[in-house]
């Protein structure tokens, strides 16, 4: 994972100063349409989904498959991607508005992460399972699936791994990943090995994604946007390569997306990630969050065992036994250690 150049205090101060003045002017022109768009001015409420959101706009579906951009009243504290809300027309539209968003309704489902600004951030709602997307290019870490896993099992929502640009791995590349990928089979996590090149497990993709809510995630690079591409041809969304220079993506999407399958479903696309905090949770919610843990929990001498080289530590016990993979087991200790830089950069954030 790539090291966050450390800013001094004055560059963080600046950052963090023209943000709260970018909010405020965002705030101020949308004061400015709600007393524009009283009642009189707006037609009935409509339910519709939102596709997109941008700033205080968000494009929203209407049942009739119409696409608007809204205004999303002030009242509204969060609004993502995938949310089901109530809308009303404006009789004569402001710009490239068309409308104000009044109420969210409530989730089935939501997808999380810490964010220096925000706390915790809502990225996408309502969605039944996340596609973890990984290639080897960029560079295939484990670590990262790792902390996605964490995520979803917190969130209680469905995890599927894919590895996506196996066209670039010779047979040799393809056993080991393989062999890698077979630790999360056992745990029964889904496997899906894909290449947008060659075809490759597109069709299995496509009926896994058959009349659900998904949403890809994964780092800059993967391939995420390629791939919705190559499942809906229509969409064409914008991908670039990955940098030769770095070897990292280029964040090339910038906003989720929610896009229809001809098949039934829905499918997120949303912007790659470089790092993929989870301080926000306790470590003991961590060490639930591996599955394979699990049925090892409270069995320790200690009750404050850390799992580390505590006497009469099970957890331990079922690695050396071979019951719980090494690489897993690293991750684990791996992340609880980038929880404690993370809360501290969180109390004293950088950027
Ligand atoms: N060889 C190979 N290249 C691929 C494959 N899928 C995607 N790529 C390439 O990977 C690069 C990055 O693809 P994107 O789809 O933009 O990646 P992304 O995950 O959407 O990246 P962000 O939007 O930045 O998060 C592009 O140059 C794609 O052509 C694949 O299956 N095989
Ligand atoms: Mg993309
Ligand atoms: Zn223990």
């Amino acid at each position: 994972m790539a090291k966050r150049k450390k800013l001094s205090k004055g560059q963080s101060r600046r950052i963090s100063a023209n943000h709260q003045k970018r909010l405020k002017q965002a705030r101020r022109n949308s004061d400015d349409l709600e007393q524009t768009w009283q009642t009189d001015n707006l037609g009935p409420q409509q339910s519709a989904r939102v596709i997109s959101r941008f700033g205080q706009h968000a494009d929203v579906e209407t049942s009739e498959g119409e696409v608007l951009r809204c205004n999303i009243r002030r009242t509204i504290k969060s609004l993502v991607c995938g949310d089901n809300v109530v809308f009303r027309r404006a009789k004569v539209s402001e710009g490239d508005l068309a409308g104000v968003i009044e109420l969210v309704e409530e989730r089935t489902s939501q997808l999380t992460r810490p964010d220096f600004y925000d706390g915790v951030k809502v990225v996408a709602a309502n969605i039944d399972q996340i596609l973890m997307v990984s290639a080897v290019l960029p560079e295939f870490t484990p670590n990262i699936i790792d902390r996605y896993l964490v995520a979803c099992e917190d969130m209680g929502i469905e995890p599927i791994l894919v590895l996506n640009k196996v066209d670039l791995l010779d047979d040799e590349g393809v056993e080991y990943l393989d062999e890698v990928l077979d630790i999360y089979r056992d745990i029964g996590y889904q496997v899906y090995f894909i290449s947008n090149k060659t075809g490759q497990g597109v069709e299995e993709l496509k009926s896994l994604l058959k009349d659900k809510s998904s949403i890809f995630v994964g780092q800059s690079g993967v391939g995420k946007s390629t791939l919705v591409n190559s499942l809906l041809p229509d969409a064409n969304i914008l991908t670039q390569e990955v940098s030769e220079v770095s070897g990292l993506g280029q964040h090339t999407t910038t906003v989720s997306t929610l896009h229809h399958l001809p098949s039934g479903g829905d499918l997120i696309d949303s912007p790659g990630i470089r790092e993929f905090g989870l301080w926000h949770l306790e470590n003991d919610r961590v060490t639930w969050c591996f599955k394979e843990f699990r049925e090892f929990i409270g069995g320790c001498k200690f009750r404050d065992c850390k799992h580390l080289d505590d006497p009469g530590c099970i957890i331990r016990d079922a690695v050396d036994e071979g019951k719980i993979s090494e690489l897993r087991f690293d991750s684990y200790h791996r992340i609880l250690e980038s929880m404690e830089d993370g809360r501290a950069g969180a109390r004293n954030p950088r950027v």
